[in-house]
């Protein structure tokens, strides 16, 4: 059966990227798939304590996260919600696929690359391993699809190179302890939808980052309807007025975000908001991006807060979770185990 495995890091300002890149994506899958969505607080902590804020800050953005998934529409009876570090086996893993991931292959990261920037030899050892603690978390359950933004796509490629190396390396062992040919299927990347890279609403070029300075640079779950008016009130565009074919989009990447900003929260693809729109200003039509994210976002907004607020609920939501994902990793990690020679009680 397909698997759905796909995580969040709770590092704050969960933004509209998220939500278009990731988190719409999840709440359909859930149809027709058994899905785990997973805070995946041990990748929040990869970078300086005071970018992620430190315990008080983690534990109120774990929530938040876990709030915003079941606001946006994921059953958390159905499907698996969980944090990342409730299930030991995620951290387990990783080391053992370590010892399979090549330095050459981290080093080609460019997010690594980004996030690094030039003072390298300061960062965190955990931010140059994330790549790795990431296959883990989809492999542990041997996850079979991974909804993600663009700029994840590299870091699932390498998931896919690791569990190729891990069933070539123990080819002979993985047959003779019955799992057939393989152990670990080759996860593919779900990037779909008009909004797959949600760019900067200050610079069309810059991808919408949680860490970016500028708040008016995203629209964050958390703003109120006044705030995400203003944003894309004052968010940058050119002076032409919209093109009514897509490939008058080519070049002006601030009218291509809120095109496909607007085609995604509408749920219809780009040509056709170009149809409608084309010809028109940026005023007329930031008015009815203005309605169509307020209306949108409003109430998923509304039901997060309120969720959030219920800790009680949302610890138990992930404790649930987090059982229920262990049942699953735990018997991966056997499987790994035995696999590898590791020789465990029984
Ligand atoms: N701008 C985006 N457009 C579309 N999808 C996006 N995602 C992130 N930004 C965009 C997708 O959201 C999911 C969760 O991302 P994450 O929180 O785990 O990590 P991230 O990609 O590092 O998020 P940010 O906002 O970009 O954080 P910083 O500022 O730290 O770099 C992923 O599926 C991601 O693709």
């Amino acid at each position: 059966i397909e698997r759905v495995f796909s995580g969040i890091q709770p590092t704050g300002n969960l933004h509209l990227g998220n939500y278009l890149g990731a988190i719409v994506n999840f709440v359909k899958m859930q149809d027709s798939h058994n899905c785990i969505y997973c805070v995946v607080d041990l990748h929040a902590i990869t970078v300086p304590v005071a970018v992620w804020g430190g315990p008080d800050a983690l534990r109120r953005n774990i929530r938040e996260v876990t709030a915003a998934f079941i606001a946006a529409g994921i059953d958390p009876k159905k499907q698996i919600i969980f944090n990342q570090s409730q299930v030991a086996e995620h951290s387990e893993l990783a080391w053992v696929l370590n010892c399979i991931a090549r330095l050459g292959w981290l080093n080609r990261m460019t997010q690594f690359k980004e996030k690094a920037g030039k003072d390298r030899e300061n960062v965190s050892v955990g931010l140059y391993d994330y790549p790795v603690l990431m296959a883990s978390d989809i492999l542990v359950y041997r996850a079979t699809h991974v909804p993600v933004g663009e700029d994840q796509k590299q870091h699932v490629e390498l998931t896919r190179d690791i569990a190729q190396k891990f069933n070539n390396d123990f080819a002979e062992s993985i047959a003779a302890q019955g799992f057939g040919e393989a152990f670990f299927p080759l996860p593919e990347p779900v990037i779909t939808g008009p909004a797959t890279r949600v760019m900067s609403l200050r610079d069309g070029t810059k991808k919408m980052s949680k860490s970016d300075p500028s708040d008016y640079s995203r629209i964050n779950l958390s703003d109120d309807a006044d705030a995400i008016a203003q944003k894309i009130r004052k968010a940058k565009t050119d002076s032409e007025p919209l093109p009514s074919e897509e490939q008058g989009l080519e070049a002006r990447p601030e009218a291509d975000n809120l095109v496909g900003i607007f085609a995604a929260l509408a749920g219809k693809p780009k040509p056709e908001v170009l149809r409608e729109f084309g010809g028109s200003q940026f005023s007329e039509f930031k008015s009815n991006l203005v309605d169509l994210a307020v209306a949108k976002l409003s109430p998923i907004t509304t039901e997060m807060k309120k969720l959030s607020a219920d800790q009680a609920y949302i610890d138990a939501v992930l404790a649930d979770g987090s059982e229920r994902a262990r049942a699953i990793a735990a018997e991966t990690m056997t499987g790994v185990k035995d696999i590898v020679g590791l020789i465990r009680k029984r």
